[in-house]
């Protein structure tokens, strides 16, 4: 954040607000004896990550099940899609609201396009018949697929959970910034790497590593190795100018402790692991630091 910050290059973003921003960056964390990068500088709300990367794994798209659970993170896009093509100025809190109460209109509305979640379990693919028809295929589950490729061939550098569907781009919300997982077996350890193309350090970077992580665990878990590192890679790695004020605070602090993951049990498969499954202990966060997300 302090790179960033200080020797990072003022540009002029999508969204306008305008960022200071360095062009590749890396981290690295050791994962085993249950470590977990969590940031302590700051209250970080760990769960909301957790109930995300369960969301990816379920293959919904659509925001209602987050909103149901009181999952914020992703209300923006829909609303300003919504307000945008209907021409109706409704207040963040009641299109939420409809989202929550009419199954319809969250069916209509809440839907962000074939995002994580899609690509990761239900990736179409399409067959071109011989009279050069497009005909639709068997869909891809990336992640069965991984977890089989671990197991079987576990010195296989294709071990990859790619978000960036480059056909299907235009018709989701947001492109994957998260985009690429790719996972390497080093004896019984496994370790995780995360590309990401597009960072928001202060607000998108906290839970894109807690998620990387925890995905991570669930994966090793299921294939019977035990955790190794993660490495995050970074493309445009940005901090939004009107963030000013938490990122002041922030770099004030002292981070302290180290937080600990623990998976209670192994679930039967990857797609069945619940909230309740995970807890983190020795965290002991500085308060929480709130700024508006850059839509
Ligand atoms: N962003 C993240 N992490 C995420 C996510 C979004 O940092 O998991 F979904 C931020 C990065 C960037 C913005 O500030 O959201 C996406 O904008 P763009 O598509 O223009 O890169």
């Amino acid at each position: 954040m302090r790179k960033v910050w200080e020797q990072g290059d003022k540009r002029v973003d999508r969204t306008s607000v305008g960022t200071r921003s360095i062009f590749g960056a890396s981290l690295r964390f050791d994962l085993s004896a249950d470590r977990v990068p969590l940031l302590t500088t700051k209250r970080v709300y760990w769960k909301t990550a957790a109930r995300e990367m369960l969301w990816f794994l379920s293959g919904e798209t659509n925001i209602r099940p987050l909103v149901q659970q009181g999952v914020k993170i992703w209300n923006e896009w829909p609303h300003a899609n919504y307000v945008k093509k209907t021409g109706d100025a409704i207040s963040l809190e009641r299109f939420i609201e409809r989202i929550a109460s009419d199954v319809t209109f969250a069916e209509r509305w809440g839907d962000l396009g074939p995002v994580y979640g899609k690509q990761w379990v239900d990736w179409s693919t399409y067959k071109i018949d011989t009279d050069g028809r497009y005909t639709k295929g068997p869909s891809v589950n990336q992640i069965s697929n991984v977890i089989d490729s671990l197991k079987q061939d576990p010195a296989s550098r294709r071990h990859i959970i790619e978000g960036w569907n480059v056909a299907e781009i235009d018709q989701m919300a947001l492109p994957p910034c998260h985009k690429t997982y790719q996972f390497h077996v080093n004896g019984s350890r496994l370790n995780c790497l995360l590309y990401q193309r597009s960072c928001d350090v202060a607000l998108g970077l906290p839970f894109n590593l807690f998620g990387a992580a925890l995905l991570s665990r669930m994966i090793a878990q299921q294939v019977g190795l035990t955790p190794g590192n993660l490495v995050w890679m970074g493309g445009d790695v940005h901090l939004y100018l009107n963030h000013r004020n938490l990122i002041e605070e922030q770099l004030s602090r002292e981070p302290a402790g180290e937080p600990k993951l623990k998976i209670a049990q192994r679930a039967e498969d990857i797609f069945s692991y619940r909230i309740e499954d995970f807890e983190v202990t020795d965290y002991a966060p500085q308060t929480p630091l709130r700024a508006p997300v850059a839509v």
